[in-house]
């Protein structure tokens, strides 16, 4: 009794002189370690009698409670007085950029995404996402390409080995329009979205990567035709290049979805060598849209005859290309920290209409 006192006092006043937290994991290691003193006493509870260990027990025990309490009230008094005292003396200038610290970018796709997500929403656009796993009835069937049809070829697609639980074959989407299936099979019209995001084909070469961003886009409401597309697109793309004299030319395509289908060119001068959007000394095909195929609105169990609308798709890795020079797509996603150091964007840079989209 009186030897666990003498050691309680000495545990005690060992813990009060420890000064720094290293000092008092010592203390508590001597204590309540596997090899400490106090372990060692509580190791002989086992073998006493009943009688004795009744005793024993609640001493031993408040023993132990008395340097468990001790060490963690110093510990507590250690943490505040450090922290206190690197709160007295640390200085840290806010004003001084780190010259030292990695600084990461805002990668271009990021955005010119972001971008173009101001510049629809400006015009009553909202941002649409699904999934990138998809089943082959967003992703063709629903959009006018059936098992057999040849459009089906047209897109490498990434198929996985087995079917899902309802039997349906599942895939890596290879462009963004189940998004728009989704919308209208889960929206009333008036629609208006935009749905950007990253598509999957099996093409890889200087010019394809095998997963890239699409953005495309949908207007789904009485009366749509032609002129409404063509003015969305006009607005758009003089919006996005920051140019009054951005010229397009629609020439008549083929997509299963549409009908009918355009293809937009957009033009462009040469500058020093260099083509930049804007003028019409060439040509550049940028979109691809129409207006959307009676059987597409059918699919989604709208009325064709009451409803109408158009669609647009087109690469947003091409755009961002387009618009800040970069011309190799290859190294988008190579994660090449000095290619991200060029061509990225600070976070601050923001895009806002306002401030000219790619101020
Ligand atoms: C394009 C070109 C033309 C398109 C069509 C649809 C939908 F779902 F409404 F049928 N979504 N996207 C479309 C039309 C996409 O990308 C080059």
């Amino acid at each position: 009794m009186t030897d666990i006192a003498t050691l309680q006092n000495q545990i005690l006043s060992a813990i009060e002189t420890a000064d720094t937290p290293d000092a008092l994991e010592s203390v508590r290691i001597d204590a309540l370690g596997k090899q400490g003193s106090v372990s060692a006493l509580l190791k002989t509870l086992g073998q006493m009698s009943p009688e004795e260990r009744q005793v024993q027990g609640p001493v031993i025990n408040g023993l132990r409670e008395a340097v468990t309490n001790g060490i963690a009230a110093k510990k507590a008094t250690l943490e505040t007085a450090i922290l206190n005292q690197r709160l007295a003396t640390e200085r840290l200038d806010m004003t001084l950029p780190a010259p030292e610290a990695p600084r990461g970018t805002v990668h271009p796709v990021s955005q010119v995404m972001d971008e173009l997500a101001e510049i629809f929403a400006d015009m009553g656009f909202a941002v649409a996402e699904g999934p990138e796993i998809e089943d082959d009835w967003h992703n063709f069937s629903a959009l006018n390409i059936p098992e057999t049809h040849p459009a089906r070829a047209m897109h490498d697609t990434f198929y996985f080995p087995d079917k899902d639980a309802e039997g349906r074959s599942m895939l890596l989407r290879t462009h963004t329009s189940p998004v728009q299936i989704r919308t209208m099979t889960s929206q009333e019209p008036p629609i208006r979205i935009i749905a950007p995001g990253r598509v999957y084909r099996s093409d890889s070469d200087a010019t394809h990567t095998p997963m890239f961003h699409q953005i495309e886009g949908l207007v789904i409401d009485k009366g749509i035709h032609l002129g409404h597309l063509k003015w969305t697109l006009e607005t758009f793309l003089r919006a996005y290049f920051e140019r009054d004299d951005v010229v397009l030319r629609l020439r008549p395509s083929y997509f299963p979805f549409t009908e009918p289908s355009v293809e937009v060119d957009v033009g462009y001068s040469v500058v020093k060598g260099k083509r930049v959007i804007g003028g019409s000394e060439g040509w550049m095909e940028v979109l691809g849209s129409g207006m959307v195929h009676r059987r597409v609105i059918e699919a989604c169990g709208l009325d064709p005859d009451v409803w109408q609308g158009f669609a647009f798709g087109t690469g947003v890795d091409r755009l961002a290309m387009l618009k800040y020079g970069m011309d190799d797509l290859r190294a988008f996603f190579d994660g090449d920290n000095r290619w991200l150091q060029h061509y990225g964007f600070n976070a601050l840079d923001v895009p806002t209409l306002s401030g000219g989209v790619g101020a």
